[in-house]
């Protein structure tokens, strides 16, 4: 693949300073060779999907444009987790100082062992649909429709907006 994608990143997590991890990430993200920012939304605290017994969470929906091909885009973000200092307890669900999820490449649908895109979870969470509706409220997510119509049917379940940055 060549030429300039774009691309959507969904970031969170829930140990230590999340927010300033969060925030930390989003420098690495953007400092990256081949990767530019082009929006990135307010951070928020949602209630933990998968066991309550965590603290919440905070995620953000950062928009790229990228000369890296989908895989490439993938292990750089696995790096900034490692680098982040990620730290999980092999728990599924359970707590994590930093997740990176490569939510949309252009409009492309891919299905293989190692990356699934769209994000497989993206039409249920609402921490995914609300902060990418602040940076792309016209998008329409392939395979699964209108990003309006998604962020309708989807409960808030006590999401709010913590930070503009
Ligand atoms: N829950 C929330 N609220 N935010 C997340 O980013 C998140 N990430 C996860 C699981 C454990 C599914 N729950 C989450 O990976």
């Amino acid at each position: 693949m060549n030429g300039e994608h774009q691309a959507y990143i969904g970031l969170g997590g829930n140990l230590g300073d999340a927010a300033g991890t969060v925030r930390t990430a989003r420098q690495s993200i953007g400092a990256l060779i081949g990767i530019r920012e082009l929006a990135f939304s307010s951070l928020y605290r949602s209630a933990p999907m998968g066991p309550s017994d965590q603290p919440d969470y905070v995620n953000a929906v950062m928009k790229v444009a990228t000369t890296l091909a989908p895989l490439e885009l993938l292990h750089a973000l696995q790096q900034i987790e490692q680098t982040c200092g990620r730290v999980r307890t092999g728990e599924r669900w359970g707590p994590r100082t930093l997740d990176l999820d490569l939510l949309l490449y252009d409009e492309l649908v891919l299905d293989s062992e190692v990356l699934t895109i769209p994000h497989p979870g993206i039409a249920e969470r609402e921490f995914v649909l609300y902060p990418l509706a602040e940076i792309a409220s016209n998008l329409k997510i392939p395979s699964r429709g209108p990003l309006r119509e998604l962020v309708q049917n989807c409960p808030l379940r006590g999401l709010s907006v913590i930070a503009h940055d």
